[in-house]
């Protein structure tokens, strides 16, 4: 056993995903997939490479996704809880450089919008919806951080414990959101890392209007609490 695990939440990444562990087998990682009943196949290349599998009934979405892969890695004798896509957009080469601050905060945060970060390939509809998420949350509820929406993280497990994932409650996107949200409100300490977030080149996005307008309504939602004082 490794001292951190990567938890990789899968939906219809058939193409994607075998390249991405494969290049996982040179990092000091174990690697826990949580796939939400793939039609494509996706479970099955993983269990070929032999990597753990959840498998999930339907695709229930990307926060409880997390909340069941980090509930399991929690149960077990990590030091670090990695999370990264399974669609070839969150580089390896990058999360061995991420790596290397483990001990330095206690969220690392794969950031593309710090000096040296940076995207390729991505819309500029995309980009746009990326810097205006991460502007809206900011201005709402001064988090401080350039990059509150990049699903590219290690945490501390202790970090993990004191957040109490079991209760947050984001379905989608905003996951990542609410978590650094609940990160910084428990005294976490958190870092960014400069990372190049690469357009997948298989597969389909599952981002969808009804995430992003989940992330708009919880962090207007957030922001007005914050402004009342609760
Ligand atoms: N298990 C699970 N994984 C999901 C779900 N939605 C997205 N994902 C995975 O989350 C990661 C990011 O999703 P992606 O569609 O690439 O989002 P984008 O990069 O913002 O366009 C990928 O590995 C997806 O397969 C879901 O509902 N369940
Ligand atoms: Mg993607």
């Amino acid at each position: 056993m490794n001292t951190s695990i990567v938890v990789i939440p899968t939906y219809n990444e058939v193409e994607s995903i075998g390249t991405l562990l494969g290049a996982l087998k040179a990092l000091p990682v174990d690697i826990l997939v949580v796939d939400d009943g793939s039609p494509d196949g996706t479970a099955e290349i993983c269990k070929e490479f032999g990597v753990e599998v959840i498998s999930r009934s339907g695709k229930l979405g990307l926060g409880s996704a997390y909340r069941t892969g980090f509930a399991l890695a929690l149960a077990r004798d990590y030091h670090s809880i990695i999370q990264m896509d399974a669609d070839g957009s969150h580089q390896v080469s990058d999360l061995a450089r991420m790596m290397e601050w483990i001990g330095t905060s206690e969220l690392l945060i794969g950031s593309r919008w710090v000096a040296d970060g940076g995207i390729e390939n991505w819309s500029k509809f995309r980009e746009y919806l990326s810097r205006g998420a991460n502007a809206y949350a900011n201005l709402l509820l001064s988090l401080g951080i350039k990059d509150v929406t990049s699903g590219f993280r290690i945490y501390d497990v202790g970090l993990l414990r004191r957040v109490e994932i079991s209760t947050i409650n984001s379905e989608g996107y905003c996951f990542q959101i609410e978590m650094t949200r609940r990160a910084l409100a428990r005294g976490g300490s958190v870092g960014e890392i400069p990372i190049t977030f690469i357009e997948r080149a298989h597969g389909v996005s599952k981002m969808s209007f009804a995430i992003a307008f989940e992330a708009i309504l919880r962090i207007t939602s957030w922001g007005f609490l914050r402004l009342i004082g609760r």
